[in-house]
């Protein structure tokens, strides 16, 4: 290995720090009362390799788990993931009546207009917090 090749590949670590690869847009969920569950949803945009969302977790609930809904008939039924796939320079999104971040066992009421922290842990690109928006309970969307 010459020289210069050693000293571009003792840069590329450095380089890829740099510039966050992952982005979280539109954080919300929606009021519910203390004891009770909610739900986070996100839009998650991935400008570097492929990587996957692995975890969340909340102070504002006891456990946060990574949720799919798919209809079955009549009946909306939610299954808990192991991660969430997030395809190299594409974006997911979490919303109603799809993935979502499911809150178990609220320890506070999420009240319309406040906000509740959230930690993303993803595979390569570590943990993110951002804030959940808290919109009118039945809202279907941001605002
Ligand atoms: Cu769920």
């Amino acid at each position: 290995m010459n020289r210069r090749l050693l000293l571009a590949v003792a840069l590329l670590p450095s380089l890829a720090m740099a510039q966050p690869t992952i982005t979280i847009e539109s954080p919300w969920t929606r009021a519910a009362g203390a004891g009770g569950q909610g739900a986070g949803f996100v839009t998650i945009r991935n400008t570097g390799a492929d990587d996957r969302l692995l975890s969340a977790s909340t102070p504002a609930a006891g456990r946060a788990e990574l949720h799919s809904m798919t209809r079955d008939g009549d009946i909306m039924r939610m299954r808990q993931l192991e991660a969430i796939a997030l395809p190299a320079g594409g974006a997911i999104s979490l919303a109603p009546g799809g993935l979502h971040i499911m809150l178990i066992g609220l320890t506070q009421p999420l009240e319309v207009g406040g906000r509740v922290p959230l930690t993303l842990v993803f595979e390569r690109a570590g943990s993110i917090t951002i804030d959940l928006a808290v919109q009118p309970a039945g809202a279907r969307a941001p605002h």
